[in-house]
C-alpha cells in the first residue's frame, strides 16, 4: 500500500522477526528428538533394503514377478535394454567364476587333429565344429570362431556364451564343458552329441532317419525342449533363436538346446543386441516391432513343436500355421503327421493332437494369448490340464524374409541383424 495515499492519522503495524527486536533469545537445545526420530527409522530401511537386494528372496520374487506378469514387465526391461548405446559393455570374461575351466590351444590343437577338414561335423555363419578327443573330457564338440568374421560383436557373442553356459547345467540345455581363448583363437568345447540336431530327424530327406524317432520319441523331445526352455526362462534368459537345427539329441535321445550365443539375459546384460531371428521361427511382434519377451520363445517353440509332428520345414511355406489351425479345426489331425513316421494308435493319437493343440496356442498371434513355458510344460505333462481354443495364427513371417535367409540350420551362432 502507498502510504502517502493515507490521509490523516493512522496507526501502523509492522510484524517483525523477534530477532530483529534484539530481545535475548533463549538458547536454542538441539533437537535431539527430531533427529533421532528421522535418522533411526532412515538406517533401519536402508539396511532391510540392503539385506534384500542380497537375499534369495529377491531373485525369486522377481523371477516370480516376471512370469506373473510377462509382456508388460518384459516389454519395458527389453526395451530398457534394446535402447542402451551400442558396444557399452560387452559380456566381460573376467566376470567368470575362476573355477570355470579354460583349457590351453595345443591342447585343442591335438584334440581336433589340428582342426582337420576331416573332423568337421558341422559349420555356422561365424563358426566351425569340430569332433575332437580332448584329454580329461573325452568326446567333445569344439565350436572354433572363424577368424574372418571375428568383429567386436561376435566376440561378445562369445562371450556371453561361455557367461551364461557356464553358470548352467540341465538336463535339457547342452553343457559347456571348457573353453579356450588364446592367440586369436576362439574356442568354445562341448559335450558331444553323437545323435547331432534334430533337423536332420524331422527333416530328413533321408525317410529312414525320418522313421527313426516314433511317436513317443518325438512326444518325450517336445517335453524335454519345452522343459529346458521354461528353465532357461525360470534363469532369466531368452533364448531367441530356437529352431531344429539348435536342438541337439544325446544318445538317449534326450534333447539339449544349444547355442547361446544369441541367448539374452533379460536386464542383467546392458548390450545393445540387434535382432536375431531365423526366418519361419521368429514371433511377429519381435520381427515387427522389436518387443523381445519370453513369449517370443514360446512361438519358436510351437512352430517346432508342429514341424516335430508334421516333418515339414515351416519356414519354405508361409501359410502352414494358418493351414494346420484349419486341419486341426477340421479334425483332420492325420493331415498334421509325418507319414513317414506311421500310424499312431488310437491313444498316441490322442496324445498327438493335444501337442498340436498346444503348438496352435504358443503360435498366436498376440503374445498375451500364448502360454508361458511353465504352462506349456503343465499342458504337455498333465492332460488334466484345460486348454483353451486358440484363435487362427496369423500367416507366417518367414515368407516375407526369404529374401535374406539370416540363419542357416547348422549348429553354431546365428547369423544376425
Ligand atoms: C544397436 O546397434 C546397432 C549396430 O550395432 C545400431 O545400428 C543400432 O542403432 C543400435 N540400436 C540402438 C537402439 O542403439
Ligand atoms: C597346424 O596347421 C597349421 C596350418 O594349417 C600349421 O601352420 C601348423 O604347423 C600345424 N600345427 C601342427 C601341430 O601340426
Ligand atoms: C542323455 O541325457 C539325459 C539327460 O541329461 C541323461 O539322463 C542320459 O543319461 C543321457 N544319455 C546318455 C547316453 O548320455
Ligand atoms: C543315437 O546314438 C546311439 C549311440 O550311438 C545309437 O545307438 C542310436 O541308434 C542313435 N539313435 C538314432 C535315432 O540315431
Ligand atoms: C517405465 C515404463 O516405460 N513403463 C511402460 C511399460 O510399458 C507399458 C506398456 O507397454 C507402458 O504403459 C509404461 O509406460
Amino acid at each position: 500500500m502507498d502510504l502517502r495515499l493515507v490521509d490523516g492519522g493512522q496507526s501502523l503495524y509492522l510484524r517483525l522477526a523477534k530477532t530483529e527486536l534484539g530481545e535475548p533469545q533463549p538458547p536454542k537445545s538441539f533437537p535431539t528428538g527430531i533427529v533421532i526420530g528421522v535418522t533411526v527409522p532412515l538406517v533401519i530401511i536402508i539396511l532391510a533394503l540392503v539385506a534384500f537386494w542380497f537375499s534369495p528372496w529377491r531373485r525369486r520374487w522377481s523371477r516370480e514377478r516376471i512370469l506373473d506378469n510377462p509382456p508388460r514387465v518384459l516389454d519395458n526391461a527389453s526395451r530398457v535394454v534394446d535402447n542402451v548405446a551400442p558396444d557399452s559393455h560387452p559380456p566381460n570374461l573376467a566376470l567368470l567364476t575362476t573355477s570355470f575351466p579354460a583349457v590351453g590351444l595345443p591342447a585343442v590343437v591335438q584334440a581336433t587333429g589340428n582342426f582337420s577338414e576331416a573332423n568337421i561335423i558341422g559349420k555356422g555363419g561365424f563358426s566351425v565344429i569340430y569332433k575332437g578327443e580332448l584329454d580329461g573330457y573325452g568326446t567333445v564338440a569344439v565350436k572354433r570362431l572363424k577368424q574372418d568374421s571375428l568383429s567386436e560383436k561376435i566376440k561378445g557373442d562369445y562371450a556371453r556364451e561361455i557367461v551364461l553356459m557356464s553358470r548352467f547345467t540341465h538336463a535339457n540345455l547342452v553343457k559347456l564343458l571348457c573353453y579356450c581363448q588364446e592367440k586369436a583363437e576362439c574356442i568354445l568345447v562341448y559335450e558331444f552329441m553323437r545323435n547331432r540336431s534334430l533337423n536332420l530327424y524331422i527333416f530328413g530327406e533321408d525317410s529312414s532317419l525320418r522313421s527313426l524317432l516314433n511317436w513317443a520319441q518325438r512326444v518325450k523331445i517336445i517335453r524335454g525342449i519345452a522343459i529346458g526352455l521354461e528353465w532357461l526362462h525360470g534363469e532369466g534368459v531368452i533364448h531367441r533363436d530356437l529352431k531344429p537345427g539348435n536342438i541337439l539329441l544325446n544318445d538317449t535321445l534326450e534333447p539339449k538346446i544349444a547355442d547361446f550365443g544369441t541367448a539374452k539375459p533379460l536386464i542383467e546384460d546392458p548390450t545393445n543386441q540387434t535382432l536375431v531371428q531365423t526366418a519361419g521361427y521368429v514371433a511377429p511382434e519381435y520381427a515387427g516391432e522389436g518387443t523381445l519377451t519370453y513369449k517370443c520363445d514360446v512361438y519358436s517353440f510351437g512352430v517346432v513343436l508342429l514341424e516335430i509332428l508334421g516333418g515339414k520345414r515351416k519356414k519354405d511355406e508361409p501359410t502352414f500355421l494358418p493351414q494346420v489351425w484349419e486341419s486341426w479345426k477340421q479334425c483332420e489331425i492325420g493331415e498334421l503327421l509325418d507319414p513317414q513316421v506311421g500310424e499312431p494308435e488310437a491313444e498316441a493319437f490322442s496324445v498327438l493332437a493335444r501337442c498340436i493343440h498346444i503348438g496352435l496356442l504358443c503360435v498366436q498371434h498376440l503374445p498375451e494369448q500364448r502360454p508361458a513355458m511353465p504352462e506349456v510344460v503343465a499342458m504337455l505333462t498333465n492332460t488334466g490340464v484345460q486348454l483353451p481354443m486358440p484363435s487362427k495364427p496369423t500367416a507366417n513371417i518367414g515368407a516375407g524374409l526369404q529374401a535374406q535367409p539370416i540363419s542357416d540350420d547348422t549348429p553354431g551362432p546365428s547369423r544376425t541383424r
